[in-house]
């Protein structure tokens, strides 16, 4: 019998209650000796409870390891006592590592030539919330570490090397000559260490514009979080939609798996959600945090297979294509893998 896997499954907020029981499901087809505990987290929690992150629900995710989160939809409005319990745990977790595939699957609203991977600094730059006003001045402060850039760019170069991939560093050091100078020059030393594995470097603003015009043309973008975060939604829309975006965040000790994707309360409760970019993530848990490669390998081919045959959610439908719910959908993939 193989290792005993132990997965925190935290469904959070609107369709997080529908697309995280899907991804649950699906992994225990393809992996024996999985430990699930449950716990809440989410703005209904704080509702509830008084916090958005239970001391109980840290305790589980530190006891497991890993985490399977469903999505968050915190109020845009200031609330007292209120933090992102996503953001809180992220943190908590220390995962500094937000590893985001973006693949060309075969639907209409996908480019096909697209196969990327962004990974993504996950606890500096503009997101370290170190921000103040000062009269009608607002200062937010980026601060890049040559220990952060360093730790995430070895990351990225070790994710390269098994597909062969080219690594490019992504940066404004052209601009912003000191934050993404030192982010630039700490990327190129790791580059150093790995001489097998290729790479180039990348202006953000040119890198989006080369991605929308030609999506094929970049292997592996390694990022400071800002421009991680937005090269990465912009390549989740060329591979057809949020909804099939999965992202696994890593760190020394812990991993977070959650669909990039947030509550989308327009469309809660309706037993529409698209369950693929959860199930892509527990495929991610698979083969990075538990090595477990032939899982990860048996649960892209079936979705690759279902989407083949024709099957969508209203999300990835084209134009005349029929859509199925997220019970039909799931149901299709568990199938694809017996
Ligand atoms: N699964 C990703 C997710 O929930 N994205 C939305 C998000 O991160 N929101 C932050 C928040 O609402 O606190």
């Amino acid at each position: 019998m193989s290792d005993l896997h132990r997965l925190c499954v935290i469904p959070g907020d609107g369709v997080g209650k529908e697309v995280i029981p899907a991804a649950v499901a699906v992994l225990r087809g393809v992996i024996d000796n999985l430990e699930i505990v449950e716990a809440e987290a989410g703005w209904e929690t704080f509702q509830q409870m008084g916090t958005a992150l239970p001391a109980e629900t840290l305790d589980a995710a530190r006891r497991c390891g890993s985490v399977l989160f469903g999505a968050v939809a915190s109020p845009t409005y200031p609330v007292e006592g209120y933090r992102s319990p996503i953001v809180a745990l992220r943190r908590a977790l220390d995962v500094f590592a937000n590893i985001r595939p973006l693949i060309g699957w075969p639907i209409s609203t996908a480019h096909p030539a697209l196969n990327l991977i962004v990974v993504r600094e996950n606890t500096e730059g503009l997101y370290g919330g170190k921000e103040r006003l000062e009269g009608d001045t607002a200062i937010s402060e980026r601060v890049i570490t040559r220990a952060g850039s360093s730790r995430i760019a070895r990351v990225a170069f070790e994710l390269a090397r098994p597909d062969k991939r080219r690594v490019t560093i992504i940066h404004k050091a052209n601009v912003i000559r000191v934050g993404d100078g030192l982010w630039r020059s700490t990327c190129l030393e790791v580059a150093g260490e790995y001489p097998d594995v290729e790479n180039d470097e990348g202006i953000v603003d040119a890198v989006a514009y080369h991605l929308v015009r030609d999506p094929g043309r970049y292997d592996l973008l390694l990022c400071p979080n800002l421009y991680g975060d937005i090269l990465s939604d912009l390549g989740a829309g060329l591979g057809g939609g949020l909804g099939m975006a999965p992202s696994l965040s890593l760190g020394e000790q812990y991993a977070i798996a959650e669909p990039t994707h947030g509550a989308a309360p327009d469309i809660a409760g309706q037993g529409i959600a698209n369950p693929i970019g959860a199930i892509l993530s527990g495929a991610l848990l698979a083969r990075h945090r538990w090595q477990r490669l032939n899982a990860a390998d048996a649960i892209e081919e079936a979705i690759n297979q279902v989407l083949d045959s024709g099957l969508r959610t209203p999300d990835i439908a084209g134009a005349g294509e029929e859509a199925v719910g997220t019970e039909v959908m799931t149901q299709a993939i568990q199938d694809a893998l017996r």
